[in-house]
Parts: C-alpha cells; sequence; structure tokens
C-alpha cells in the first residue's frame, strides 16, 4: 500500500480503562511498519511546560477545582502542545498520534462536568485555529468495565475519584460527538479481547489509509 507523504494527526479517545495506552503502542507500530514517522504524545502534556499542567489537573487536591480553572488549564496545555510539537510534526510530514485531544474536553469537561458545549467551541477555535484531527479512533466501553480495568492498574487520579454517573455522561458525550462526525470517527468496541480490539483498529486504520492516499 502506498504511503502519503502529508502528515496526519490521529487521536485516541475514550473513558477511564478502555486501553488507549495499550493500544496506542499498537497503532504506533502499525504505522511505523508502513514507513511513517509518528510522533507518539499526549494530552494534557506532550511538552515540559504542559505535563507540569497535567500534574496540576491530575493530582488530587483538598482545595476544589473550578470548572473553569479546568477548562482554561486545559486548553492553555493544549496551546502549548501544539505550537511546540503537534505542528512542527505535521509541517515536516510526520504523522502525530495523541491519547487524547479536544474531543475529551467536550466529552469531560461538557458532558461530564456540564460545561457550555459553545464555550468549548469558543476556546476550541481560539486555540486550534482550525486545527481538527484527521482520525479519531473512540475506543468504547461499558464504564463499569473501565473503572475496574483502571483500579487494578494504579492509583486514581483526580479524575478517577468521581462518580460512575460522571463518566457515563462522558462516555454518551463521546458517543455523540462520534455520531455527529462518523467521517472522523471510528468507533472501536474495547470490550473484547486485545486481539479482536486491534483488528477493529487495524481495519480503522486501512480503511482511513485508503482513503487519504
Ligand atoms: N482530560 C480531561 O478531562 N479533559 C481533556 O481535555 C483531556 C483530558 C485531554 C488523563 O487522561 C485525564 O485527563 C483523564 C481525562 C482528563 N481522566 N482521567 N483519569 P489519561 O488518558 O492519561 O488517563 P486515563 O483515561 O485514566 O487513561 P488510563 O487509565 O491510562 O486508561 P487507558 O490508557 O485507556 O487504559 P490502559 O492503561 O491501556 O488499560 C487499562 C488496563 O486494562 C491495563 O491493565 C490493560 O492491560 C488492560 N486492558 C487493555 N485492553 C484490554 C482488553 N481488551 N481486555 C482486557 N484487558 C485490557
Amino acid at each position: 500500500m502506498a504511503t502519503p507523504s502529508k502528515g496526519r494527526f490521529i487521536t485516541v479517545e475514550g473513558t477511564e480503562g478502555v486501553g488507549k495506552s495499550t493500544n496506542i503502542t499498537y497503532l504506533c507500530q502499525l504505522l511505523q511498519d508502513r514507513g511513517v514517522e509518528v510522533v507518539l504524545t499526549r494530552e494534557p502534556g506532550g511538552t515540559p511546560l504542559a505535563e507540569e499542567l497535567r500534574g496540576m489537573l491530575l493530582q488530587p487536591r483538598e482545595e476544589s477545582v473550578s470548572e473553569d480553572t479546568e477548562l482554561l488549564l486545559m486548553f492553555a496545555a493544549r496551546a502549548q502542545h501544539i505550537k511546540n510539537v503537534i505542528q512542527p510534526a505535521l509541517a515536516r510530514g510526520a504523522w502525530v498520534v495523541s491519547d487524547r485531544f479536544t474531543d475529551a474536553t467536550f466529552a469531560y469537561q461538557g458532558a461530564g462536568r456540564g460545561v457550555d458545549l459553545q464555550q468549548i467551541s469558543l476556546l476550541e477555535q481560539l486555540v486550534q485555529k482550525g486545527l481538527q484531527p484527521d482520525l479519531t479512533l473512540l475506543l468504547d466501553l461499558s464504564v463499569e468495565i473501565g473503572l475496574k480495568r483502571a483500579s487494578e492498574r494504579s492509583a486514581p487520579d483526580r479524575f478517577e475519584l468521581e462518580k460512575v454517573a460522571f463518566f457515563e455522561r462522558v462516555r454518551q458525550g463521546y458517543l455523540d460527538r462520534a455520531e455527529a462526525d462518523p467521517q472522523r470517527f471510528a468507533v472501536i468496541d474495547a470490550s473484547v479481547s486485545l486481539q479482536q480490539v486491534q483488528q477493529q483498529i487495524d481495519t480503522a486504520l486501512n480503511r482511513f489509509m485508503e482513503a487519504s492516499s
């Protein structure tokens, strides 16, 4: 299969414990096997400053964090990430694979916390200036199984301390975005075995590469 020369932006999304970290490694290997230069990154984070902001955002704390503070810190980290990592990589023709991007803001801060989606859209325009992922893999899994998988792996961060109802809203927020933009999203059933999840990722990537070559 011919490898497209232009840089592409792929994001991987989903609620807690859906297997993003596990499957991103697989996705990057698939791309490298096709001769693509891959830049693997994540949000919040991806640059030294943005990683500091990530630490502030995820650390459980006694002081309550206002929704606006959380939203603005997410976009502050994103602005730094876009300017210093994503744009330069795309400009030289590399493919950027990001563990989460702005769909997470619409799902967590929007659907989860109840922040007005139009306010998020305004910040999206300000910070991204039209930049959007070319492909988004949404790993979808019941909240119950995802939280169980995540809890077996590490201590909970500030988000993982939220109640099940919060994650149900986040999951629905993601599914609504996928339904509204089926061209960009591929919804992956993450409830099945790792091998079956990876088969679905293979299919989605093949379809995307054929469409963009
Ligand atoms: N956040 C936000 O609110 N707004 C935003 O705009 C952005 C982010 C960008 C950090 O994200 C937090 O930031 C996040 C949302 C918020 N909330 N939290 N917490 P993160 O992506 O760094 O953290 P995470 O969502 O908690 O990711 P995670 O817990 O690391 O999950 P994961 O990467 O999706 O899962 P995993 O580590 O690959 O897999 C979990 C376990 O399941 C592991 O033991 C695997 O071996 C196992 N696994 C994976 N796949 C399978 C299958 N198919 N079968 C069985 N077991 C499996």
